[in-house]
């Protein structure tokens, strides 16, 4: 017999009474996330992976149809639980529910651009605790380090909808089972393994790269002839839940830094609800995640849209990349 989401965080709950709200929270979400999961599997939505030129999110991507439905499915999800107010990439600004102890930042359907090529997407989220100085600015409410997370997941609607949660004790995955409409553990506890040679990153845009990015990767491109004596293989997908879940199961490093395109010089992903709650997974995994010289959860954001340097993966590859970083500057 299978350990049930539901079991697992009414257990989560019990042990510390303050984790009630964030399993209530996980519990309504996990049931929007099916929902969006078949949206997706079935192409129900109307010109789904369509871009709307007339709509465009808070950080200046095109909305499509199906970014437009995870984020009303997964506010409906978070007006049904304790949460005090949503921060979502589809929104300007947090919406204020107005009841509960948290604080949901999410990216409702990350890697969005990826729909129509039937490569796996996801929802990427985070839960805060919801701070009484700051219910008057919201916003002040994701400024918060990510060391403060309660928990934090991400669901992959891909061939298997996966749910991969931590609540600071372990990061573990669930599998949706539909004959059983709920999610059912699928491992116990995931562990990022220490080393492993497989790098992830949008090469085409090397030019751009600061010099220390370029002379990590010619390092490991150069595999056993070269300083790091290893040959080394490269994926990139371009779906962020999708490397995350890779690094999970079999390790490696993935990296988008900052470069020199405009709107870059932070990098690509979002602070709040894509770099903190995969670096929370990530290490309760075993793995780390920095920008480069600081690691992700001592950041304090300073706008719940604002971006970041990302790289994460095996402990061991993250603090090679780290020395790489004031050896050469651009
Ligand atoms: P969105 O949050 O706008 O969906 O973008 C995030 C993302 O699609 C990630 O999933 C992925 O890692 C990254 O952008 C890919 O960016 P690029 O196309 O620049 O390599």
């Amino acid at each position: 017999m299978p350990l049930f989401l539901e079991d697992y965080l009414a257990m989560s709950a019990t042990r510390d009474g303050r984790l009630r709200p964030v399993a209530q929270t996980i519990a309504e979400m996990a049931k929007a996330a099916a929902v969006v999961q078949a949206a997706i599997a079935s192409a129900r939505i109307p010109q789904h992976a369509e871009a709307n030129p007339d709509r465009v999110n808070a950080t200046g991507d095109a909305q499509k149809a199906l970014d437009v439905f995870a984020d009303e499915s997964f506010l409906a999800a978070a007006k049904a639980s304790p949460v005090f107010c949503y921060g979502s990439e589809e929104q300007d600004a947090p919406v204020v529910l107005g009841k509960g102890s948290l604080a949901l930042a999410i990216d409702p359907l990350d890697g969005s651009s990826n729909i129509d090529t039937n490569v796996s997407v996801g929802t990427i989220f985070s839960l805060l605790p919801a701070l009484d100085e700051h219910r008057e600015d919201p916003v002040r409410m994701y400024c918060q380090p990510g060391t403060r997370q309660l928990a934090a997941g991400i669901f992959i609607y891909g061939p298997q909808l996966l749910l991969v949660v931590t609540l600071g004790l372990g990061t573990k995955t669930f599998i949706y089972l539909p004959e059983r409409a709920g999610f059912a553990l699928l491992r116990t506890s995931a562990s990022v393994p220490e080393d492993a040679a497989e790098y992830s990153i949008n090469a085409s845009n090397r030019r751009h790269w600061p010099a220390h990015v370029r002379r990590y990767i010619e390092d490991a491109e150069a595999g056993r002839d070269g300083p790091r004596r290893r040959n080394f293989g490269m994926r990139y997908v371009g779906s962020l839940v999708a490397e995350t879940y890779r690094i999970l199961q079999r390790g490696g490093v993935f990296l988008y830094p900052s470069d020199r395109r405009d709107g870059y010089g932070s990098g690509r992903l979002r602070q709040v609800y894509e770099a903190n709650p995969i670096a929370f997974c990530i290490e309760q995994a075993g793995g780390a995640a920095t920008n480069g010289t600081t690691r992700i959860l001592d950041l304090v954001p300073e706008t719940l849209h604002a971006r970041t340097p990302l790289v994460f993966g095996s402990k061991g590859e993250v603090e090679t990349f780290a020395g790489y970083i004031g050896k050469q500057t651009i």
